[in-house]
This record gives C-alpha cells, structure tokens and sequence, in this order.
C-alpha cells in the first residue's frame, strides 16, 4: 500500500496504459502545452487515438461526468524537454482512472466510505463500543507524518550561486503568460503563532535562477502565515520549502481543502494508509516530504512584493497581473534524475477539473456529517470549482434551501461559490441536463432567487473589486404551502411499469 514515490507511481500508470512517453525533443515554452492540448481536444471530440487505452471505468463516481470525457488523453512523460536534462510529467492525473489509481481504489466513492468510517465515530455508549473504536483511532494515529533523517530528494544538494531554478523544464504555458510558471508545487510555511505546518498548492513565476513570485491567493493559509508573521515583525521573513514532485496522494495534499492548522501531511497519510516521512530542509527550519523528487529552500520577504502574472488561469482566462511576494531561493536539492511534475491550466476541463472532483468525492461525506440533508453535490467542469455548485437535499422544513446555502457559504472554501442551485433528493446533479431541466421548472426567478455578499476567489475577474463580491442562491427544490405556496406542485410524468411490462412483452413482435 502506498506509493514509495513519484516515480512509483508512473511505472504503475505505464502499466496501466496510461501513459505514453515522449522522446523526441519538445519545448517546454508553449509547446508542450499545446501537445496536451491536442490531446484534450482529440478526447473531447471522442477521437479515440490508435492503441490508447481510454476506458471509462464506470459506476457511481466512475461513470461519465457530464457532456465531457472521463480522460483527457494519456499521461505524458516528455524525456527531453527543450533546455533541460531532466524529464517533465504533465497530466498524470488527467483522468477518473488515475485519479483512482492515485489513491489506490477501484472508484473514488471508496476513499469517501474509509472517511465515513472514521466520521461515524459516533461517541461510544458503553465499553465495549469504546473497545470498537480503538483499532480506528489507532489506524488514524498510525498515518501521523513520520520525521526521518535523511532521503532520496537530498541525493544532490546545491547552495547559493549553485542553484539555477532554470535548469528545470519550466513550462511557459499560454501565449500571454508573465513568463515561465512552477505549475504543481507543494509550499511549505508555518504558522508563526502556533509552529503548526501547512502545504499549499500556489503557483510559482519564475524571475530569475534564485527567485519567484509566490502567489497564495489572500484566503489561503500561506497568505495568512505570512500577515501574522509581517504584523509581529514586519521587516522580517519567514522560511518557505517547496517539494515538487511526491508520491500521488502526497502532492495532492497541497490541493486539499482543509481547515487552518490542520496538517495536510496527516491527511496525505490517511489517503495513502502510510506514514508521509519528512525530512528537515539543508536551510532553514521547515520539513519537507523525503521522497521528493526536487525541493527548493528559501525564505520569503514580509516587505517585499513584486508584480505577479498575467497568467493563463483555470478560469479559461488570464488572470491579472497583481502583487505577490517574493520567494528567494537559497538552496535546492534534488534527485540525481529527477521527475519534474507539472500541469496546465486553461479553459475547462483540463487535468484540475479531476483533481477537483476526486476531492469533491473524497469530502462529500464530511460535508453530510455537519449537513446530513445534503444528498449529492456537484461541480459542473464548465463551472471551473468555485462558479457553481449544484446540491440536492433532503427537504423538510420551509426555508431549507436557503440553509444550505448559507452553509456551504460558511464552509472552508466553499464560501467562494459564486452560484448555488439547491435541488430536492430525487434530481440527479450528476446529470446536468436533468438539473438544467427540473430546476428551471421548480423556480419563479423573483422569489427563489437570492444574493449574498462576501469573500470571492480571487481569479473571478468579474467580481466589483479582487477577493470582494456577490453569490447568488437558487432554492430549485419544489415549494411548500409553508413557504407561502398555495397552488398544488404536479407530479413529473412517468409511464406506469404494467403498460411498460406488455410493451416490452410486446417489443419482438412490433418490428421496429
Ligand atoms: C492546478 C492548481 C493550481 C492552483 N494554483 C493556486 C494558486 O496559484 N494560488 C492559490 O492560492 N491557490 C491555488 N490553487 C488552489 C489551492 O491549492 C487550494 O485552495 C489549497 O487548498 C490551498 O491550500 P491552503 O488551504 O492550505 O491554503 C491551485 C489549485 C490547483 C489544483
Ligand atoms: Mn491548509
């Protein structure tokens, strides 16, 4: 159980099918990008390449979401990037599949039931149900990150004037970006009041050899390490380590949407079932996973910010140029051949749209611990994860809806879902045309619609100001008297299973 590494990893989806190694030489400036592109084009259009294993792997979280592929083509390790020694991995987890083979199960659905598990820890009555329970604690005790001495990401350690970011294949992924992008981080910072580790995915613009921007959007956790340490000193700095390229549930720790103070490396543990292992950095205080395939160490500036972007973002736009600190590098180690993990960006889907919904699967079934109503959610691709939700529930009180909606407002980063459409139990929001079809026929816009204002991602370039603006709720559940609804709500049309029974009794001898 648990992938060692990276590189476990993509001899596994090698095995798989589903990857295709490139080796002929490919610039990792625009280039490469538009080779993933193609591909995600040809999927799209349900072009199924010669001897490329594209199965859908069906069932309940497998099954075809939405009018889009389950796959976006193949994982591609690109064995001689333009300008660079070392290989790049890009779209390793751009489909449901891998996305599966990521955390090692048959569907995602069975990563959210081992989380029910634990959640359904209800407080025990009696003894023997507390002796039940001890196995599970000792089980959630056992992924706790390890501390080890040493690791294979410090086979080669460069210092000072040695280190050159550009020796990497950094991708420079749309034509208007800002320069090139570290794409697939993990930033490491520490809370400068309680010493307490968090792992966040944020982009990276390359400046020059030794620095970059470091774009924690203001809502994230690495945004708020850095205020709280600039307001105790704001002169100072703080230490930043960044781990690129880890066993597959490892590096998505830096995705998961987890509440602050919370370690993202025991929850990594829990979806691996083993133990990340950390090791402390060459220079300065922080750890960082031992099976990294590159690590860069250094300290970020609280007095110095920098123009960041524009940057070809997932919105399927550029998002702006805006003021980010800085991240001065001061030391990297690496693998002796390391694998340079990335990805790309741009107009949905592409590889995060899966990210995205292995982690809407994964988290559902915390969601329904503090909302037991909720039944389903969905994040439509198009929907780029914070533009819509679709929630069917359980209804039953007036105003239920509207509930939800200020729940989901109020939950981690789910406060940035720009539009809600909250629907009752028994429509599927897994399938959009049926959502498209029963919530515009269960609303009268005037009185089931409703807005709210407050915090907003900040990529949503068309909120009034950056990080500030409105949500809209749509209660598409079906009216109650309660609700003040006098009139009677119809029934949907179904045929009744005895004419269905002859007709189909019938069906040979039609001869249609
Ligand atoms: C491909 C990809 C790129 C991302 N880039 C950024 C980014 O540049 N800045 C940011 O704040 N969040 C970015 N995110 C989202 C964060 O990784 C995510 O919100 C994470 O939960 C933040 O961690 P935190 O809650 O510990 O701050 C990105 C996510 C993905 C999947
Ligand atoms: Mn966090």
């Amino acid at each position: 159980m648990g992938y060692g590494d990276l590189r476990e990893f993509v001899k596994r989806l090698e095995k798989e099918g589903e990857l295709k190694r490139v080796k002929t030489e490919v610039d990792p400036v625009l280039e490469i990008v538009e080779v993933v592109q193609r591909l995600r084009q040809e999927a799209i259009e349900g072009k199924v390449a010669q001897g490329l294993k594209r199965n859908s792997s069906g069932g309940e979280s497998g099954g075809q979401k939405g009018p889009f592929p389950n796959d976006l083509g193949p994982a591609l390790l690109f064995e001689r990037p333009k300008g660079s020694r070392y290989p790049l991995l890009i779209n390793a987890f751009g489909s449901v599949r891998r996305m599966e083979l990521a955390f090692e199960v048959e569907k995602l659905d069975d990563v959210a039931a081992r989380i029910r598990g634990f959640v359904d820890m209800q407080t025990p009555q009696g003894l023997f149900d507390k002796l039940k329970m001890l196995p599970k604690l000792a089980e959630l005790g056992s992924f706790f990150p390890k501390n080890v001495k040493d690791g294979p990401c410090k086979e080669i350690v460069r210092k000072g004037n040695d280190v050159n970011l550009l020796d990497f294949p950094i991708l420079k992924c749309w034509p208007q970006d800002g320069g090139r992008f570290i794409t697939f981080p993990m930033v490491f910072t520490k809370n400068p009041e309680t010493g307490k580790r968090n792992a966040g995915m944020y982009r990276m613009q390359i400046y020059d050899e030794r620095t970059t921007g470091m774009h924690w959007q203001t809502q994230k956790h690495g945004a708020e390490h850095f205020r709280r340490a600039r307001a105790a000193n704001p002169e100072g700095r703080i230490p930043v380590s960044v781990a690129i390229g880890t066993d597959p549930a490892t590096a998505l720790g830096g995705v998961l949407p987890i509440p602050p103070d919370l370690d993202e490396m025991m929850f990594s543990g829990f979806l691996r079932q083993v133990p990340v292992e950390m090791v402390k950095c060459e220079t300065n205080e922080l750890e960082v996973p031992a099976n990294s395939e590159i690590v860069l160490e250094g300290y970020v500036n609280l007095n110095e910010m920098r123009t960041e972007g524009p940057f070809g973002d997932h919105t399927g736009f550029y998002s702006l140029e805006g003021e980010y600190p800085v991240f001065h590098v001061e030391c990297v180690t690496h693998r002796r051949d390391p694998i340079y993990l990335t990805t790309v960006v741009g107009p949905p889907p592409q590889e995060d749209f899966f990210v995205g919904y292995a982690i809407e699967r994964v988290f559902l079934p915390l969601m329904k611990m503090t909302h037991p109503e909720i039944v389903d959610v969905s994040l439509p691709a198009e929907g780029i994860v914070h533009n819509l939700m679709v929630v069917s529930i359980r209804k039953s009180y007036p105003g239920h809806a509207r509930k939800v909606m200020n729940a989901i407002w109020s939950l981690g980063q789910a406060m940035f879902t720009k539009v809600i459409v909250v629907v009752d139990h028994d429509v599927n929001v897994q399938d959009y045309r049926e959502v498209v079809w029963k919530a515009l026929c269960a609303i009268d816009p005037e009185r089931d619609v409703q807005f709210s204002l407050g915090p907003v991602d900040t990529l949503d370039h068309a909120a009034r100001m950056q990080d500030f603006g409105s949500k809209m709720g749509i209660d598409a559940t079906r009216k109650w008297a309660t609700e003040g609804f006098a009139r009677p709500w119809p029934d949907e049309i179904l045929m009744d299973e005895a004419t269905k029974a002859r007709v189909h009794g019938l069906w040979k001898s039609l001869g249609i």
